[in-house]
């Protein structure tokens, strides 16, 4: 393909409008030629700016405007399988931003329809695998210098959670990428989840668990624990520590620029995940548009966003009947490798 990608960006709000800009001024080889919302006024107002591009509110429709090759699902989870299911219609490569779905049931029969096309059709937008930190903590991992992985300690806050987060969300929308990382970095599923309740923060709004602490065990026999805190008032933090057999590797300090005045040393630390993983939202969209270019389908797959979907599952029954649960996984079809 030489000229630009076309893309179909499907959700307008806040996800959608910063991948409609990074289509158009950051990434190469693509232009965004339609831009969907179920709010037309808002649809109208991302597209406007860019030559040439139609808004819509209707996936479908925007899906069969010429100009359009490939699709990028930012709509809230509960749209996206309908989208899917459209793009696949339409024979189209595609995008879509975690969850894939919200639920197991739905992600696998996104996954079946995608094994009826034969080939893979789909990257999910798991983006810390795009981050400089977390490729290299995978690549010192896959050298085996430091032996075994035996554990994996992840901490992960925000400021402040939305309004409409739920105590269920903490683990659906948040511990997702953990899930995933999870399973990346130690290449081998999550088998049970164990989820503990600390005394909500005070600062966390009425009737909402914040913090959780989260315990994962995988196929490999190796643990991986969350600290997911959503209220923590102070900024951005997703760290991570890989305890192995002869040492231990960390990502995630945080260590940008460093200040040294009046008696105290000290940096900035982000405040929200669209800063400390713009890189990584970057280099994702980048390598999905050149590997769409090649005719190639790269990345996290559908396979990947149904296994963090059942992991989530099993991980929100474990935080409301407070017992360990584990994760009910299909078979895994041979087109995922
Ligand atoms: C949000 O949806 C994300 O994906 C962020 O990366 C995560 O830090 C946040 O907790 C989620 O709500």
């Amino acid at each position: 393909m030489t000229a630009p990608l076309g893309v179909a960006v499907i959700g307008a709000g806040r996800m959608g409008a910063d991948h409609v800009r990074r289509i158009q001024e950051v990434v190469s080889g693509a232009r965004v030629t339609a831009v969907v919302d179920v709010d037309a006024d808002r649809a109208e107002a991302v597209a406007a700016p860019v030559d040439g591009c139609t808004a819509h509110t209707d996936p479908a429709a925007a899906m069969a405007v010429a100009d359009v090759d490939a699709v990028l699902i930012a709509s809230p989870g509960p749209a996206h399988e309908e989208a899917l299911l459209a793009a696949f219609a339409h024979d189209l490569p595609v995008l879509c931003e975690k969850p894939l779905t919200p639920d197991p049931a739905s992600a696998l029969r996104v996954l079946e329809a995608e094994q009826a096309l034969g080939r893979r059709r789909v990257q999910v937008g798991f983006m810390r695998r795009y981050d400089p930190e977390y490729t290299r903590l995978r690549a010192v991992l896959e050298t085996g210098r430091l032996g075994r992985p035996l554990m994996l300690h992840n901490r992960h806050r925000n400021v402040a959670s939305a309004s409409f987060f739920t105590s269920s969300m903490l683990i659906s929308d948040s511990v997702a990428h953990e899930a995933d990382v999870t399973r990346w970095l130690f290449g081998h599923e999550i088998t049970a989840v164990t989820v503990l309740r600390p005394t909500p923060s005070s600062a966390a709004p009425e009737g909402l668990l914040d913090p959780q602490f989260v315990v994962f065990e995988t196929a490999g026999g190796a643990l991986s624990d969350v600290e997911i805190f959503v209220n923590c008032q102070f900024g951005y933090e997703v760290q991570a520590e890989a305890v192995c057999e002869r040492g231990t590797a960390r990502i995630g300090a945080g260590h940008g620029l460093l200040t040294s005045t009046e008696g105290r040393w000290g940096g900035a630390i982000p405040q929200d995940w669209t800063e400390r993983f713009a890189d990584a939202y970057d280099r994702q969209l980048q390598a999905w548009v050149d590997a769409t270019r090649r005719g190639e389908v790269t990345g996290p797959s559908t396979w990947d966003g149904y296994a963090a979907a059942a992991v989530c599952a099993a991980g929100v029954r474990a935080l409301h009947e407070g017992r360990r649960v584990e994760v009910e996984l299909a078979e895994r079809p041979a087109l995922y490798g």
